[in-house]
This record gives C-alpha cells, structure tokens and sequence, in this order.
C-alpha cells in the first residue's frame, strides 16, 4: 500500500493521458468546441447503444439536466419526492417554483418507499421524482401502477444508476425521464456532465431545444431554455471511458465482495444488499453502523479519519433538514422516520477502481478491530 496516502470515498478512473491526446487533436483540427459538435454526437449514439436506451440527450451536469427534465415534462404545483439523497434532487425542483413532499423510504433499498406515495398525493400534485439511490433499482413497478392511476408523470433522479438493468433491461427505461449525473465522482464520468433518457424523439428534440437557450433556428426561441450543453472535450474524455467502463464494473464488483466478506461478522454493521446479479454498478459501499457497533456511527467516522481514510456519511443530513426544506409540513422527522434512521446510520466506503486490496484490508480491520 502506498503510505500514508489519502484513502477518498472515491477517485475517478482515467485513461491513460496519452491515450487522450488524439481526440484533443481531433477538436484543434476542426475547431468545434460545442453546441453538439461530432464528438457530442458519438457519445449519444454511444450511450444509448451501450446503455440500450433509445434517446439520449447529453448535458454539462446532472442538476442542470434535472432542472430541464422538470421544465421538458412542463411539471408544475407538487412533486413527491425522497429526502434520503443529494441535495441537488429537490434543488431542481426549487429551482422550478415547485413545491418538494417528502416521502419515507424503504429500509431495506433506501430508495422511496412505494406504498407511502398514494397517501402524499394532493390535488397539486403532479410527478413523482424517486432517486435509485446507490444504483439500487426503486420499485419501478409499483411507482409507475401509481402514477398511471393518479396521472402522474415520473422523472427518476438516475444519477447512481449507470448500467444498472432491471428485469434483464435498462432501468433507465423506467418512468417518463431518466436523469444521469457523469460528475467525476461517478461510474462513469466526464469530468462534469449528465444527461437525460427519453423514449422518443419529440421529447428528445424539446430537451435539445431546452438545453440550448430554446433557439429552434437562428432566429427562434420556442421556450425560456438554459445553457446545459455538453462540451466537446466532456464528450470526447466520455467517449474514451465508455471503452473500459465493463473492466471498470468489475472491478468495482471485486471491491464489493471483498468488503461484504470481511464485514460479514462485524457486530452492529450491516452491509445494504444489492440487487440480482449482473445488474448492479456497484457505485457505492454504503453501510449501516447500527446500535450494536461498539462505537457511534460518528464515531468510527472520526477513526477512520484519523487513518487518512475519508468515507462519507451520503446521505447525512437529509435534505428535509436543510434550512430551505425544514418548514415543508412534510419534511417533519415524525413523518421521515426510516430516512432520519439511515441517515445518521450510514457511511460509503472508499470505492474505486484504483483501490488496492491492502488498502481495502486495512479499512475494514479498522472496522472489525475490536
Ligand atoms: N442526484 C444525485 C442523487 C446525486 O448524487 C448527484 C450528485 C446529483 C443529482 C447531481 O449531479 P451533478 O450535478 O453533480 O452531475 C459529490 C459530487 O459533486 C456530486 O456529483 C454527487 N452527486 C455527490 C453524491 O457527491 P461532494 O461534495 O461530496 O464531492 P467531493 O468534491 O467532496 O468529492 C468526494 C471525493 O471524491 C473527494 O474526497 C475526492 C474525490 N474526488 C472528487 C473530485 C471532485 C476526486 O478524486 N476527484 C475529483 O475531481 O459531492
């Protein structure tokens, strides 16, 4: 192991920088930078084959995409949502003049918990914004009975989810848009970037016009849009990634395994499980330090530190408990019980493709050590 080197929740996977050099080249030559040049083109052809998804629309972020997934669908008044995520789900809603309703989630996914949707519907209620929190697939089935039977639109934050299939296809495929998130802490990043998957190819030109100010043509604007294209550089890094994404699953596949093996007796940690094989991306290692642990969650946080290994506590706080969200009637801790539970129960390990065996050893004998 190298010494004293910092162990971070994540590092992303580069390539080899030279590896990079002729796609720089390609763009010097042809002096396209942006606004959906050929090498924005390739990756959404790219993805959409790898991910096998039909429509793809390529972005600078994931919140960006969020926001635009939001104002494509022309949602408005409230949306149901999980307050067990990053903060940038409900920000986008925020940022639409939409009113956020948090609903529990499940223990055992940490994803939304299906049956307390119904109950949160009101008759301002217009979409349902579940996140697959760490990959894990929600309950796609179920959310999508609901929103048929109330007329709901479902925009899944699918920001974890990169690669992960759901009954043998791509839970992308699920709801009426998906939104990725390819920020270089990701599966698969592109420095910063995102995108949204859509079924067809009128929802995909109405989100091109979005994230391109709304110009149609140079002399018109059908819509308030925003800047949210992808950068051909962001495409190009993207382009290059996707060749090893598969070795880079896997892995993250191997890491997986061998933290589930050397946790497996630990008193007081639980490991989340993950869903059938071949599906998961294995993006997070999230675990739950419960109250038979010898320390507090915060605790073996702290440890763990001081030993130069910097997990994370995603998802603490939850968002219903930042100031922006707390007088919401449902951000009440009463109403959040299993998220409240969660969140000051979980740490994600360090998981990367970098990541060495020795260094996984030594964060879990820093678990185990009694
Ligand atoms: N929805 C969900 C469910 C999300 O999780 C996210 C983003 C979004 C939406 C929004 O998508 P984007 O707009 O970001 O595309 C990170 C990421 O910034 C964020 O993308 C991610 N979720 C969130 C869960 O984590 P921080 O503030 O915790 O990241 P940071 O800078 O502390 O990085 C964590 C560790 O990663 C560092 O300790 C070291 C390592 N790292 C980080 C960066 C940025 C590197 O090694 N290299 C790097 O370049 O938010």
């Amino acid at each position: 192991m190298k010494k004293n080197q910092p162990i971070f929740v994540t590092q992303p996977t580069l390539p080899a920088l030279d590896e990079f050099i002729p796609y720089l080249q390609k763009i010097w030559d042809n002096k396209i930078l942006t606004n959906g040049g050929p090498f924005h083109q390739q990756l959404e052809a790219a993805l959409c084959e790898y991910l096998g998804v039909k429509y793809i629309s390529l972005f600078t972020n994931g919140t960006i995409a969020l926001v635009t997934a939001l104002q494509a669908l022309r949602v408005t008044g409230e949306v149901i949502t999980t307050p067990y995520s990053f903060v940038a789900t409900s920000h986008s809603l925020l940022w639409n003049g939409i009113k956020p309703v948090f609903v529990d989630i499940d223990p055992k996914t940490l994803n939304i918990d299906a049956a307390k949707i119904e109950s949160a519907i009101t008759p301002q209620t217009t979409a349902i914004m579940p996140v697959h929190c760490y990959g894990q697939p929600c309950d796609v089935d179920r959310i999508q009975k609901i929103a048929d039977a109330y007329g709901l639109k479902v925009i899944y934050d699918a920001a974890h989810a990169f690669g992960v299939k759901y009954n043998g296809g791509s839970v992308l495929n699920y709801g009426d848009l998906s939104v990725l998130s390819f920020h270089a802490t990701k599966v698969f990043n592109t420095f910063e970037g995102g995108a949204i998957v859509c079924p067809d190819a009128k929802t995909k030109l109405r989100i091109d016009h979005l994230k391109n100010f709304g110009f149609v043509d140079e002399v018109t604007v059908v819509a308030p849009g925003i800047n949210g294209k992808m950068s051909e550089i962001n495409a190009a890094f993207g382009l290059l990634q996707l060749k090893d994404i598969d070795t880079a699953i896997q892995k993250r596949k191997s890491i997986d395994e061998r933290y589930r093996h050397g946790l497996a007796n630990v008193k007081g940690v639980h490991c989340l499980s993950n869903t059938g094989e071949g599906s998961a991306n294995y993006s997070y290692f999230p675990i739950l330090v419960g109250s038979g642990y010898k320390l507090s969650r915060d605790a073996l946080y702290q440890k763990l530190r001081d030993n130069n290994i910097y997990a994370r506590r995603y998802f603490y706080p939850l968002i219903s408990d930042f100031s922006m969200y707390r007088s919401l009637p449902s951000a009440a801790p009463s109403n959040l019980p299993m998220a409240s539970k969660a969140a000051n129960e979980v740490i994600c390990l360090p998981i990367y493709t970098a990541l060495e065996n020795d260094q996984i050893d030594s964060v879990i004998e820093l678990i185990a050590e009694t």
